[in-house]
């Protein structure tokens, strides 16, 4: 009988201790962060609370496809064009699930399995995994780029709505399978849809549906993925094309309650052309502005230079007008576009003339790569 009562009290210990450390341990890190879903799991909100932080201190690096293929290569262990070069991977990983649900590789010829090995890797090492998404025009079955009025079709009610859930489901899928062990959560992955909309290159694009269609779509996504199929490890992006107004930039934007981070893709204005450099500050400032008001994040989602004709653009394009001001400087990553052939290349790789100044860029100590990240994915204490 005694024996059994200093079990009731230890018993009771633990419960009177756990109560106690409830009470101690500031749950507000974690409740406080306000985002899209906010049945994320735990280590999503602690990636947004990081990348945050980590804005206000410097810029990332992100390479789209960095892991699958670079030029001259495709598929090597470990290997990465932008690794070759200074050492390093980069902080970000882009990849893209054009094809996801109609075939096992995507648009540009990396199999979805591989794909989703490659992201577990990136996130075992600490880095961090986006997906964008060409997705087909599925009134015609085309590309992304046939202009063919789709979204009013994709719409609940419209003619193919239910194509257009077969595509979600696929996604919600893959999301989910991302587990980096048997009984872990998938991992956080920043997700942008639906992209570079101000242009007109997408069937999404302005001028094939209107800002409201593009809206419903948007929510709709969100809602679906969330409520519906339960997916709670992402961190949604909203990304236009160049702009030169808030307004612009706002025109197809769904509202607070369904974006996480603004980006931007700007090819266009890092040229190195005349007035591209005063373009691309404005623009990154109008960005950083909106996403400081909102109380979100901003980034550069796509950038780049195709074969990077400019042997000092690394540093004297795009690190100068990130580090421009306090503004620009809140950017929290930029991404280059895709390795894949000499004429179409945006990375640097081994031996292109770009190659040194890319070295000076990773020295640069506003620059971060893999190696100088924090855990991202857990609350700082
Ligand atoms: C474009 C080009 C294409 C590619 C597409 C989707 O910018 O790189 O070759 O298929 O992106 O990744």
């Amino acid at each position: 009988m005694k024996h059994y009562k200093k079990y009731v009290w230890i018993f009771l210990g633990i419960i009177a201790s756990s109560g106690l450390a409830f009470v101690l341990i500031p749950q507000s890190t974690q409740e406080n962060v306000k985002i899209t879903d906010q049945n994320a799991t735990k280590q999503t909100k602690a990636l947004y609370s990081n990348l945050k932080k980590i804005a206000a201190k410097g810029v990332m690096f992100g390479h789209q496809d960095d892991l699958a293929y670079g030029v001259h290569w495709e598929n090597e262990k470990d290997r990465s064009d932008v690794k070759d070069v200074c050492g390093d991977y980069p902080a970000i990983y882009g990849w893209d699930i054009g094809w996801l649900g109609v075939s096992t590789h995507n648009l540009d010829s990396v199999s979805f399995k591989s794909m989703k090995k490659w992201m577990l890797q990136a996130y075992k090492r600490g880095g961090i995994n986006t997906i964008s998404w060409h997705m087909n025009n599925l009134e015609t079955d085309g590309g992304s780029w046939d202009k063919t009025p789709a979204v009013k079709h994709i719409l609940p009610n419209g003619k193919k709505h239910e194509v257009y859930l077969q595509r979600l489901d696929a996604f919600a899928k893959f999301a989910k399978s991302l587990r980096p062990g048997w009984f872990k959560k998938p991992i956080p992955i920043v997700f942008r849809p639906f992209h570079e909309h101000t242009g007109s290159w997408f069937w999404w694009g302005k001028g094939n549906c209107t800002a409201d269609e593009y809206k419903q779509l948007w929510r709709f996504t969100v809602d679906y993925l969330r409520n519906e199929k339960g997916v709670h490890n992402l961190l949604y992006c909203y990304s236009t094309d160049i702009f030169s107004s808030r307004e612009q930039y706002l025109e197809f934007y769904p509202g607070d309650d369904y974006v996480d981070i603004l980006g931007v893709d700007n090819y266009h204005h890092m040229k190195g052309k005349e007035g591209d450099y005063e373009k691309t500050v404005q623009m990154f400032e109008m960005l950083s502005e909106l996403a400081a008001e909102k109380d979100k994040i901003a980034t550069l989602s796509e950038t780049g230079l195709e074969s990077i004709p400019m042997e000092t653009w690394w540093t004297e394009m795009l690190l100068k007008a990130i580090k421009h001001n306090d503004k620009t400087s809140r950017i929290a990553w930029a991404l280059v576009w895709r390795n894949d052939r000499p004429g179409h290349h945006f990375g640097p790789h081994k031996g292109h003339k770009s190659a040194p100044n890319f070295v000076k860029f990773y020295q640069d100590d506003f620059t971060i790569f893999e190696k100088d990240l924090p855990n991202m994915y857990r609350f700082a204490q």
